[in-house]
């Protein structure tokens, strides 16, 4: 069930959905103010992107994951055949990852406050690449400390089939269109909810080309 909080007669209201409790889609947030931001945001994640390259990381079971991931902020999250954890450093090249850019910081920031979490303070940025066919099981994140932080997610680039499941894997999952520009705060009772993305359908997004992007910031430690 998706509850508008707010009807879209006027286009000066945000869009805020609750998804389920403690789970709230903000519609376009990333676009709110204003065209140039898209290329603003281009150019940092080619920055970040170059300083720590996109790469598929294998699982704890020994599988290549068909989405693409890297990191910024004081904590990424990382993946080998030895387990998941938050670093300080990036495994390949044993460096610091990149700072947090402040405006994606106040934009998650932002959204977090909205969707009534004050006080949000994330330390970690995953970013996930999604080409056509890539995708994401269903699972849960509790590799963080604390979980009364919520985690942000911003979608961008061509759109994708996000799955909110319950807190049981067997739970059926909901099935969520997210486009460019879509963030969803996760916090609350839907925090530890398993999740997962069906495979990207193909396409060109024309800032993003043929893929998605997900950012999701997080408090780590
Ligand atoms: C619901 N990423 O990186 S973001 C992940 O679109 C991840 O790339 C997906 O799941 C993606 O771990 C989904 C949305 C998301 C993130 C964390 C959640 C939804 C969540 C945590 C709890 C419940
Ligand atoms: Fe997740």
């Amino acid at each position: 069930m998706t509850l508008d909080l707010f009807e879209s007669m006027s286009s000066d209201l945000p869009s805020l959905q609750l998804l389920a409790p403690g789970a709230l889609l903000l519609r376009r947030f990333v676009h709110d103010q204003g065209a140039p931001l898209d290329l603003d945001f281009l150019s940092t994640f080619n920055a970040v992107t170059q300083a720590a390259p996109l790469r598929h990381q294998v699982t704890p079971g020994g599988l290549t994951m068909s989405v693409a991931m890297t990191n910024c902020g004081d904590f990424g999250w990382v993946s080998s055949k030895n387990g998941y954890c938050y670093s300080p450093v990036d495994p390949q090249s044993g460096l610091p990852w990149t700072p947090m850019p402040q405006a994606w910081r106040a934009k998650a920031v932002l959204a977090a406050h909205r969707a009534g979490y004050g006080g949000f303070e994330p330390d970690a940025c995953l970013i996930n690449e999604y080409t056509p066919g890539a995708k994401m099981g269903l699972h849960q994140d509790r590799d963080e400390q604390d979980f009364s932080q919520p985690i942000v997610s911003v979608s961008l680039g061509l759109p994708a089939v996000f799955l909110f499941g319950g807190l049981k894997r067997t739970d059926k999952p909901q099935r969520i269109g997210l486009a460019d520009g879509d963030v969803v705060v996760w916090g609350g009772p839907a925090r530890l909810a398993f999740h997962g993305v069906a495979a990207l359908a193909g396409g060109q997004h024309p800032v993003w080309g043929a893929r998605r992007i997900n950012l999701t910031f997080r408090r780590a430690r």
